[in-house]
């Protein structure tokens, strides 16, 4: 499902009022669902769909509201044919959305719950496996690692096999950029994606408009806002793509799919 030549662009869609970037925007199911099929005819290969936010210090909300938030947008936008990715650490969440027709279960813990791998594998989806030390209320306190790359590698490698070992066949891996991360912490996984593209999946890269870009734009003290991230987003997912990164998850899909589209021009 992946293509060849170019990383697959991935939009972020989050049904939630209190994403760090997108929060409040789609709460509402009817601009949900055309916000996603902008993102299509913007270029996205296909569309991640959370009901929950994950960034530092969010709390967490119910199975009934996340289910309430994201079954609704699923449905209608896997009836219109489009890929739909779930993000959800919840087995009801996710059993309600591939039943729906998503096609990638999308989870944050990394499939530590054998449920998820169960339902994940019952259903024939992808497992987007994603790194996170900590949980996301507490994760950025004081992150810390003795080799950041090789643990996280290490991780990733661990839970592909537990994934494979319940019978699901394609895996994604992601070093979770921001999820109990510093700022160097961050730079040394992108820097060294080697180590992730040589586990033998295709990885994927989710940096949009996170803090560390407007931690490098200001300062650690005084990061500039989400609102002034999309030129270094836009920088670091190119690195990223030239370093083998196969899905980039991002909010601006018609800014990505443009500056991909000079970037195979160059690389074809
Ligand atoms: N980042 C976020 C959420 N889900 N999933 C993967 N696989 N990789 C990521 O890097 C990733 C993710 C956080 O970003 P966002 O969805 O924009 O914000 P929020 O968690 O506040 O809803």
């Amino acid at each position: 499902m992946l293509p060849e030549g170019r990383p697959a662009l991935m939009g972020i869609l989050n049904v939630t009022p209190d994403s760090f970037s997108d929060g409040g925007l789609h709460l509402d199911p009817l601009l949900a669902v055309a916000a996603g099929r902008q993102m299509v005819a913007d270029g996205a290969d296909l569309v991640d769909v959370g009901g929950e936010s994950t960034r530092p210090g969010a709390e967490p909300v119910t199975e009934a509201e996340e289910l309430k938030r994201v079954v609704p947008v699923v449905q209608a936008l896997c009836t219109d044919g489009i890929r739909v990715s779930i993000d959800t650490t919840k087995p009801a969440v996710a059993e309600a959305c591939l039943a729906a027709g998503a096609e990638v279960l999308n989870d944050v813990t990394g499939f530590q719950n054998p449920e998820l791998r169960e339902i994940c594998a019952r259903h024939g989806a992808t497992a987007c496996i994603m790194h996170m030390q900590g949980e996301p209320r507490t994760m950025q306190n004081n992150p810390s690692y003795n080799d950041v790359v090789g643990e996280v590698a290490a991780y990733l490698e661990e839970q592909a096999q537990f994934v494979q070992a319940a019978g699901v066949r394609d895996v994604w891996v992601d070093p979770g950029i921001g999820f109990g991360k510093t700022t160097a912490h961050n730079l040394a996984l992108l820097r060294h994606m080697g180590a992730f593209t040589a586990l033998g999946y295709p990885v994927l890269i989710g940096l949009s408009r996170k803090a560390f870009l407007g931690r490098i734009l200001g300062s650690e003290a005084e990061p500039l806002p989400t609102s002034e991230r999309e030129e270094a987003t836009l920088a670091a997912n190119l690195f990223a793509a030239a370093h083998g990164a196969r899905i980039l998850r991002v909010h601006n899909v018609r800014g990505h799919a443009r500056a991909l589209r000079a970037w195979r021009a160059l690389t074809d």
